[in-house]
Parts: structure tokens; sequence; C-alpha cells
């Protein structure tokens, strides 16, 4: 057993950990984020996101800097690949609902991109009154769930991610020409990967299912096919059962496992203020139950 599994099967004595849901997600009290985290405390949240899968801090006092420096303490942070970063910093995606920027179809982050990042790290900077949630899912209770027949498909299959999509569809109320540019810049440079649907997690070694928005089709399947067995195994990703719903405030912090969980931001808010900043750390590419790693097919 390695080293980062011994440390995960570890209890985080140093964390107040209060579970919200039954199977994912729980709330860290007692901690303030930043660059001055001692590394026990560092490495106990690690351990506590491993198994929790989105661990959420209240009343947080981070500002860009802060968060980016908060970041360094867990990992490599990395800019998204074509959005580029809020002015003044290296590594801050802002998301503001005014600007269409409603993340409300299931994903996990960067798909698309080979190594894709293991966590991501989001902060609230202005909330909605009521609504503007997010709901996070656990992926490896997903893959547990699924019937014996259908694990073994599973396991045999691969998924093409592509950037290349058409968010318009999703989002009948924004104004088309606000979703046209930002979807021009999203798939500025279009990316292709080839992920196994069945990833094993590089710390835990639980097995997760691997897909979501970002998946274009299944290997070797038609179109049609492809899209229904999506919807079969998603289906287990997204059941209530197996998710966490978060109702947010200003500076609340939320970190998720991007190699273990999908997550969805409810567009329940209509014209409501709510800007949301993420930081995302490096993650490594992805390995099937084989063995076999993850490939880029495209990329210009
Ligand atoms: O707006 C949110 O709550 C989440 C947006 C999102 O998908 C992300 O930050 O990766
Ligand atoms: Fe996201």
């Amino acid at each position: 057993m390695s080293n980062a599994t011994l440390a995960y099967r570890k209890t985080p004595h140093a964390l107040d950990i209060h579970p919200v849901a039954g199977r994912i997600g729980a709330e860290i009290r007692g901690v303030q984020l930043g660059a001055e985290l001692n590394t026990e405390t560092a490495d106990a949240i690690e351990a506590a996101l491993v198994r929790h899968k989105v661990i959420f801090f209240r009343d947080q006092d981070l500002d860009d800097a802060g968060q980016e420096a908060f970041a360094k303490r867990l990992g490599t942070p990395v800019a998204h690949p074509t959005v580029p970063v809020r002015e003044g910093t290296d590594y801050v995606l802002e998301l503001d609902g005014a600007d269409g920027r409603r993340a409300n179809a299931w994903h996990t982050d960067v798909t698309f991109v080979e190594a894709y990042p293991k966590a991501s790290i989001l902060r609230s900077v202005v909330a909605a009154g009521a609504g503007g949630d997010t709901v996070w899912a656990n992926t490896a209770t997903a893959y547990g769930d699924l019937p014996e027949p259908l694990r073994e498909l599973a396991d045999r299959l691969w998924a093409v991610h592509s950037n290349e999509h058409d968010y318009a569809g999703l989002k009948p109320n924004a104004d088309p020409a606000r979703l046209e540019e930002y979807r021009k810049v999203f798939a500025s440079s279009v990316y292709e990967t080839e992920h196994p649907l069945v990833r094993v997690h590089p710390v835990s070694g639980e097995r997760t299912l691997l897909l979501g928005h970002f998946v274009k089709r299944i290997k070797g399947l038609p179109s049609a096919d492809s899209q229904r067995l999506v919807e079969v195994f998603q289906s287990y990703v997204t059941r209530p059962e197996n998710t966490v719903r978060w109702r947010w405030r200003v500076g609340d912090v939320a970190i998720w496992d991007n190699r273990a969980t999908q997550h969805y931001a409810i567009d329940d808010y209509g014209d409501q203020a709510r800007v949301v900043r993420r930081v995302t750390l490096a993650g490594d590419v992805p390995v099937s139950i084989g063995g076999e790693r993850s490939r880029t097919l495209r990329q210009h």
C-alpha cells in the first residue's frame, strides 16, 4: 500500500468533520484556509477530501491571492486550458451568472484533456438570496451500485471527451449573443481525449465512473446507442441518494475531488446576482482497471 493510501485511511484526527449527506460531502469546522496552513492540516484536509469527495468550509476570509496561495498548499494550481483567468490573477476562473456562466449540466471539470484537474477549489463571492445551490455526486458509489452485468460492461468501455459542444441547447433563457461569445472562447482550442469509463482512483484505489457533460460518444458504438448507454450509467451517478447539495453563503469554500465526483450548478436563481471563483489543481492521467492510460486524440 502506498504512503498516500495509508494517509487517506488514517482518520484525520486534527479536523472537526461533519458529514452533510450519507454518501458524500462533509463540512469541516475550525479551520481558516490560507497560505499559512501547516502541513499536518493540509494533509488532513487532503485525506478528508479523498474520503468525503467534497468538503465545505464556512466563513472563510480569502481574496483571489489568498485562494491561489491556499491552493498551492494542496497541490499545483493550473489555469483553464481555454477560458482566460481573472485579471490580475494567475489561476482564478470567475463564473458570473450574469455572463451566462451557469454550469447546469452534470460534469467533471475539464475531462476533455488527458490529465484533468485532481481537485477544484470554489469560493462564493456573491450568493443568491435563494437558489443557486450546487450539487455533487459520488462516482465511486455510483460504480458500486451498478448491477454486475452493467459493471462488467462499464469495465470494458472507453469514451471520447471533448470541449466542442453546443452550450446553447442547455440554456434556453440565456442571451444567445452572449452564449455564442462564451462558446467561442470555451472551444477556441478543441481537445479530444479518450478515457476509460472506469477510472481507478490514484489515492484510494476506488473504481469511479468517468462520464459527464464532455462525453461525446462511447468508443465503438453508433451515436444513438452511445447516448442511451451514457444515460443508463449516468443515472447511477445522479441518483439523489448519491448526491449532496450545498446552500451557499458568501465566504464559503467547497473543495471537491474531481477524480471521484461530478457536479451541477442549479440554475434556479433567475436574475439574482451569483458569482463564484475557482482554482483547479493539476491532476494525473487516468488509469483503467487494466492499467491502460487515457490518451489525447486531438488538440488544435
Ligand atoms: O457555479 C457553481 O456552483 C459550480 C460551477 C462549476 O461547475 C465549477 O466551478 O467547476
Ligand atoms: Fe465545474
